[in-house]
């Protein structure tokens, strides 16, 4: 696949969708390719299909013509979908995929089968957003579209701070910035904003911490008294186990919050020596090497003492634990 334009030869409708629970690079990556097509392509009749989106993607254009419930059974000629591993994680969109006359995957995740009739799927791409700028003429895209696709790289990046930022992801960014968009609000707004009450969850948290292993390993534990004192949701917690990786001589995070029915979310980072996505498997969760997560049940002392154990053991292997 050279480019999208090519994609949308005789093409009347077109429908687009993403993962389910939509974050910076699913709802930056299909917003471009939406206001893409719904801009240069009047004639073409484009849907995008996603979940609710948070709040701080709103001010992207044409975020209100986002649908999402997918009542309609409309047959599309062609179904776009991206930032999205495999079907199952389109939700109800899943139907426009499978009823389409054709359709086309663009994809940067590493365990993505190349599902559809044509894919684009570049695991070592920073982000989806950063594949659909390399699809567009680069003459087309337009100040609002590139909000769009910047939004999708800053968040899949960490700001352009994990392994996955390239050179050219770093190129991309500045052909957007001469776009003429406000890339410093969006960084402040869409990735670094917090509520007060979700800066003093993570500051209780902190507080909460303890070391184990010598220093190479912190845990901490948020109860649900904490999160109604605060009056924060289990999605504001986010960040806060990445903030507690960040302590010095620390190998290991481990961050537990209450569920409603009282079990223990787990969330497990790693500085390169543990394989957390190892434990959390072991404990019916999943995720990546160094970023992964589970449900435990038990006391939060016994949860954390079950995986001291098993970072223990892992930090041994290594001979400095
Ligand atoms: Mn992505």
């Amino acid at each position: 696949m050279e480019d999208l334009a090519s994609q949308l030869k005789q093409v009347k409708t077109v429908a687009i969708a993403g993962h389910v629970k939509p974050d910076g690079d699913c709802v930056g990556s299909c917003l471009a390719t939406y206001n893409y097509i719904a801009t240069w392509f009047p004639e073409i009749e484009v849907d995008l299909y996603l979940e609710p989106i948070p709040n701080i993607f709103k001010f992207l254009k044409n975020t209100d013509k986002i649908c999402h419930g997918c009542e309609s059974d409309k047959q599309y000629d062609l179904c776009i979908v991206q930032d999205c591993g495999d079907t199952g994680r389109l939700g109800k969109a899943v139907k426009y995929f499978d009823t389409a006359r054709r359709t086309v995957c663009i994809d940067h995740h590493i365990s993505n089968l190349s599902f559809a009739d044509e894919n684009y799927i570049f695991p070592e791409v920073s982000s989806t957003s950063e594949l659909v700028f390399g699809l567009l003429e680069e003459e087309k895209i337009t100040k609002e579209i590139a909000e769009c696709i910047y939004v999708g790289i800053v968040h899949d990046t960490g700001v352009f701070q994990y392994s996955s930022t390239s050179s050219k992801t770093m190129g991309v960014a500045g052909i957007l910035m001469d776009k003429g968009i406000d890339f410093s609000r969006i960084v402040d707004e869409t990735y670094f904003a917090k509520t007060f009450g979700q800066n003093k969850i993570l500051g209780q948290a902190l507080l909460n911490s303890e070391l184990y292993l010598d220093g190479q390993m912190i845990a901490t534990v948020i109860t649900r008294a904490e999160m109604d004192r605060y009056q924060v949701m289990p999605r504001h917690l986010e960040g806060i186990v990445s903030q507690m990786r960040n302590t010095k001589g620390v190998e290991a995070a481990v961050f537990l919050y209450e569920n409603e029915e009282g079990s223990w979310k787990l969330s497990l980072r790693s500085n390169g020596k543990v394989n957390v996505a190892e434990i959390a498997v072991r404990h019916g969760g999943g995720g990546h090497v160094r970023a992964a997560g589970a449900t435990m049940e038990g006391e939060a002392q016994e949860v954390i003492q079950a995986v001291l154990e098993e970072i223990q053991e892992q930090l041994s292997a290594w001979g400095i634990c």
